[in-house]
């Protein structure tokens, strides 16, 4: 009964990149713990444990030095396996960090060749996306940044990364694609600092564009908590601002390197108000599992890995329809809210009257001030619903 609850359907829009449940284990001390496996494989895989789509990175799926040929060859073979197992791909990114030549950033590089090729490299991994149906572009600058800012002035990294993002929000209209740009900020790492390091340093840096309607926003749950943010608020600006445009979800550890941990595994109060908040307004777009297996895993913990990121969601989608419905946390909810009617004529509208009538009215601010909120007890039941005693 249960598990026929919490089983992934495609309208869940559940999807992994390539390179989450292709991570062979390699860290920054320790070589690979798990084989490789083929694009092909991996999306078999996430066709049999009921995911709905499956993301790369350009070279995720085509090797950097790929001839045509071996290019086309490679992408028949994908689609036929996408055609198979009944997956879809919902974004597409490029890989602008691996190569050596991005050691100093890629539309940021001090160097303009640099920049030109990372045009090129986009240009050709949008087309990629486009080709086998993607409707988002990610963006993730990982070498966007400085380890000294002797090398860089901040503001020209920014000029830099803006007259970018313009010349390629033109080509997509020039060649008629429906596809939309996703930011996705991060404070640190690989670089020392990272332009933009935060989804809300992003939201402003969009108004800035020529085109900001074409450019929303991808928040990642360890990126954010990497800042030390709550991000369900960082969702929820992005949200409020009409940016939420896709959403990288695992979990983290706060004040740590990115641990890209299983969904939900690390704060699971946190992770089950975000879902709340999704579920509540309705986001639609891809629930993308940004993460990847411990080190320690084999393949078929990967697959437990993968398997529990969708199921914790499906848990927490439950406690989140339970949290709406539960009669004690309601009644506690409208009574925080209460309204007494006393400042309903202060609402709304500026008008000079109503500043001068607010200026004159009396305010019982020791009453005020005594008032309980009742926070205790309504978390408390929060924490008992999670906990499943309630
Ligand atoms: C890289 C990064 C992720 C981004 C990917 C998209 S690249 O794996 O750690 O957070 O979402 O480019
Ligand atoms: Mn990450
Ligand atoms: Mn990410």
């Amino acid at each position: 009964m249960t598990d026929l609850l919490y089983q992934p359907k495609p309208e869940h829009k559940f999807t992994f990149g390539l390179w989450t449940v292709g991570n062979v284990g390699r860290d920054p001390f320790g070589e690979p713990t798990r084989p490789s496996v083929s694009p092909v494989d991996l999306v078999k895989m996430l066709g049999e444990i009921g995911a709905y789509g499956v993301n790369f990175h350009d070279n995720d799926l085509v090797p950097i030095d790929a001839t045509p040929a071996q290019r086309s060859r490679i992408v028949s073979e994908f689609k036929r396996a996408l055609d198979e197992s009944g997956l879809v791909v919902p974004m597409a990114t490029t890989n602008l960090f691996a190569d050596p030549a991005f050691k100093d950033g890629a539309f940021t590089s001090n160097d303009p060749r640099v920049r030109a090729y990372a045009l090129q490299k986009t240009m050709s991994a949008i087309d990629l996306g486009v080709e086998l149906g993607a409707r988002f572009h990610v963006f993730w600058g990982g070498r966007e940044g400085v380890e000294t800012d002797a090398a860089k002035d901040p503001v020209e990294g920014f000029k830099r990364f803006r007259e970018a993002l313009n010349f390629l929000c033109a080509y997509v209209t020039d060649q008629g694609y429906d596809l939309k740009f996703a930011l996705e900020a991060k404070p640190n790492e690989p670089r020392s600092d990272i332009y933009l390091p935060t989804t809300g340093a992003m939201l402003g840096f969009i108004e800035t564009l020529d085109h900001p309607e074409m450019v929303g926003v991808n928040p990642e749950v360890a990126h954010e908590h990497m800042a030390g943010l709550n991000f369900l608020h960082v969702v929820a600006q992005a949200w409020d601002a009409g940016k939420l445009f896709h959403i990288d979800l695992n979990d983290q550890n706060y004040a740590r390197y990115d641990q890209d941990l299983r969904f939900g595994s690390q704060n699971p109060k946190a992770a089950f108000f975000l879902i709340k908040f999704l579920e509540d307004v309705g986001y639609d777009g891809p629930r993308h599992f940004d993460a990847h297996a411990y080190r320690t895993e084999d393949l078929k913990g990967v697959r437990d890995f993968a398997v529990g990121c969708m199921r914790t969601y499906l848990i927490l989608e439950e406690k989140a329809r339970r949290f709406n419905e539960d009669a004690e946390i309601q009644a506690l909810l409208a009574e925080i809210n209460t309204d007494d009617g006393s400042t309903a004529s202060f609402r709304g509208e500026y008008s000079s009257d109503k500043a001068a009538a607010l200026k004159s009215h009396a305010f019982d601010r020791v009453g005020l001030g005594k008032r309980g909120m009742g926070y205790e007890r309504l978390d408390q039941l929060v924490i008992e619903l999670l906990l499943g005693v309630r």
